[in-house]
């Protein structure tokens, strides 16, 4: 039986979509971030990031976690990489040089643009967008984010999807990342491509459902 640890307004996220996807079984243990808590320690705190059985799976504390028969993952994108080739079919990889493909964009998203899209979107939390200072971090944020996001808009100039030219894991990993700079609503304005893609790819029915829970989810 596959278990994830987590919540749905967390990275988690990405692996629900996933699961939406494949139709596979599975259950849901709500994991709440500890910083939602004055003291996440307290005897009465929900399960979270920093109470001591959650602490027991996860070494750094941090959610979505996988239990799959045994086998106990801690990294959101190896968690879905994994679950995509235990389901297989269109979303997995159809050869080895299709996952050599989907690792790199999993590594492309999660250090040329994770840190800086969700630092937009923690100024949009904070709601500092319209501060001077907040306009100055989204500027110098926007600035950054051009080189990754330029490679990605070229690579969809040649391609429909980031990998074997139909909607893969890849896809999914790289949207679900993407998606924190959309709080920032001009984010992506400068590449057209990028933007039709991740419209594409968030209108997928799985993306909706996942979409539903979460909204209906207590935060
Ligand atoms: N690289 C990890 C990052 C996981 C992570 O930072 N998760 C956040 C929620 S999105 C978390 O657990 N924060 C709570 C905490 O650090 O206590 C992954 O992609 O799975």
């Amino acid at each position: 039986m596959i278990t994830i640890y987590g919540n749905y307004h967390s990275r988690a996220s990405r692996a629900l979509w996933l699961l939406e996807e494949l139709g596979l079984p599975f259950k849901l243990r709500f994991v709440a971030q500890a910083n939602r808590f004055k003291d996440p320690l307290a005897p009465d705190a929900p399960l979270n990031t920093h109470s001591p059985e959650f602490r027991k799976l996860s070494p750094m504390g941090a959610i979505p976690v996988l239990e799959d028969d045994g086998l106990l993952l801690t990294e959101s994108l190896a968690i879905n990489l994994h679950l995509a080739r235990k389901a297989g079919g269109p979303l997995a990889p159809a050869h080895e040089n299709e996952l050599a493909q989907m690792e790199q964009w999993a590594l492309f998203a999660a250090t040329w643009v994770e840190t800086d899209a969700l630092a937009l979107s923690f100024i949009y939390r904070r709601k500092e967008q319209d501060t001077p200072e907040g306009k100055a971090e989204i500027a110098a944020l926007c600035s950054k984010l051009a080189r990754p996001l330029l490679a990605l808009e070229a690579h969809l100039g040649s391609h429909s999807n980031m990998v074997g030219g139909r909607f893969t894991v890849a896809d999914l990993n790289l949207a679900e990342i993407l998606r924190y700079g959309q709080d920032h609503p001009p984010f992506l304005d400068p590449y057209p491509r990028l933007q039709s893609w991740i419209a594409l790819c968030q209108k997928r029915p799985a993306f909706r459902a996942m979409w539903a829970k979460r909204e209906a989810e207590k935060v």
